[in-house]
């Protein structure tokens, strides 16, 4: 039996394949190396200085820039007290979900003195995300944006802007948040609300002793401008707007939208909105307020100030203009309660779908869930008092089950096959005890302590 030297047919097409690809594709990604140093700093905001926990001493954090196709390596070092975890919000984790950050989900959380590397490729995704700490309230004040541009020698489907500028809005707490959040949970009542709005962690000037601490976006006139939009906010939706400037939004959540105009956005927390802004022709020293302040339904007390910051006409060399011509020109919010300008915001939302950023919606379905977002209750200590409905605690369920933090991360006990003790697998599909979900809410809102999940097979469209 003689063994051929020549390559077979098979290996021929396969090999010739194979450097066929190695040389057109356009891109392959590079690998990025990023390392956050989780460590303590001073802010001084609204005349009171507080130690936060921040990122290499940057209060909004770095950010952090790649290309789709990239690799990201982050390196995170713990020094401080808290146990910390650090989430990419929006970032898929195709097979990386260790590198998600969920504490107690996908990871345990990064000890004192600890660090951790998060490894993970961003797949099919670009424009705007972010990332944020995802252990009890640290996300307060740890967080920072993630800028996704496209591939190398890849053109966004609209003109490419003169400058791009994050805009990332947070919650300001003059207390420690974290103070805040186990108040809460101790006495079962709402935790207290924050004491400004920020926008990349400067609450302007409609605040009392804070106009020094005011965002300002300084821009040449006739020139376009792409904010990326971040709310970093805890829990508050929040409207936006450009006196006199129509904004085209672009991009929502790092996926191309068809471009819409607007006067102003709703932007929900977690969410993120690349809006382009095209600055007029002439407006030597103007100076216009952009605003954000929240839009809220529910019955709780809230965080109802409004947020300031200023875009800025730089004034034309040599020019005569040297004092101010105009007039600090400032935009009309809708109501804190608009419902209808929020249903007709969300209905204008339309993924692009062109052929090269196709909307792939999965035909098949493997499986239907049907979920319930409630706010419930759950039983007062004896010799306790609680400040929740009816003197019981807060808590927040879905189809009525409200999640109890493991101590052993559900990813790594499912990994290593010792779910036991950890979860149960019973996650119910559909709220247990049906009720009319657009009237009444039912009457017994008690819910169900457990950690449930669903496991799901890699790949199963739900
Ligand atoms: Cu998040």
């Amino acid at each position: 039996m003689g063994v051929s030297l020549l390559p077979s047919p098979a290996f021929l097409v396969f090999f010739s394949f194979f450097t066929f690809c190695l040389l057109v594709d356009p891109v392959l990604g590079i690998t990025r190396h990023y390392k956050f140093d989780v460590k303590l700093h001073n802010v001084t905001l609204l005349c009171h200085t507080r130690s936060i926990i921040s990122v290499n001493g940057q209060f909004p954090g770095p950010r952090i820039v790649a290309r789709e196709g990239d690799q990201l390596l982050i390196k995170v070092v713990n020094h401080v007290h808290n146990n910390v975890s650090i989430h990419w919000h929006g970032i898929r984790q195709l097979r990386s979900g260790w590198a998600d950050g969920p504490a107690y989900v996908t990871q345990c959380p990064i000890q004192t003195g600890q660090s951790y590397v998060y490894n993970f490729t961003i797949v099919g995704q670009r424009g705007t995300l972010f990332w944020h700490a995802h252990i009890s309230w640290l996300r307060a004040t740890l967080y920072g944006p993630f800028v996704i541009l496209p591939k190398r020698g890849v053109p966004y489907p609209f003109a490419k802007p003169y400058k791009e500028v994050p805009i990332v809005f947070g919650e300001w707490f003059n207390a420690d948040p974290e103070a805040v959040i186990s108040q809460a949970f101790q006495t079962g009542g709402g935790p207290n609300i924050s004491d400004a709005y920020t926008i990349n962690g400067l609450p302007g000037p409609l605040y009392n002793c804070s106009a020094k601490d005011t965002f300002k976006l300084k821009v040449k006139p006739g020139k376009t401008y792409l904010l990326r939009l971040i709310n970093a906010a805890l829990n508050d939706e929040l409207f936006f707007s450009i006196a006199n400037h129509t904004l085209t939004a672009v991009d929502v959540d790092a996926i191309y939208v068809k471009p819409f105009e607007t006067e102003t956005l709703l932007i929900t927390p977690g969410q993120t909105t690349n809006v382009i802004l095209k600055t007029k022709p002439s407006y030597p020293n103007a100076t216009f307020f952009m605003t954000a302040r929240p839009y809220v339904t529910g019955q709780g007390t809230f965080d109802n100030s409004t947020v300031a910051g200023i875009l800025e006409y730089e004034s034309p060399p040599n020019s005569l203009h040297s004092s101010k011509m105009f007039p600090l020109f400032k935009p009309i919010l809708p109501a804190l309660n608009d419902t209808s300008f929020a249903t007709n915001f969300a209905s204008r939302l339309r993924s692009l779908a062109s052929a090269q950023y196709p909307a792939n919606v999965p035909r098949k379905v493997d499986k239907h869930f049907f979920f319930t977002v409630g706010l419930g209750t759950s039983p007062c200590q004896h010799n306790q008092t609680c400040q929740g409905p009816n003197g019981t605690k807060f808590a927040a369920s879905v189809n009525n089950i409200s999640f109890t933090m493991p101590t052993t991360a559900l990813l790594q006990a499912h990994f290593f096959g010792q779910s036991n003790g950890v979860y149960t697998p019973d996650f119910p599909g559909t709220p247990t005890i049906p009720f009319n979900y657009t009237g009444t809410p039912p009457d017994n809102t008690v819910v169900i302590n457990g950690t449930k999940v669903v496991v799901l097979p890699f790949n199963t469209s739900v």
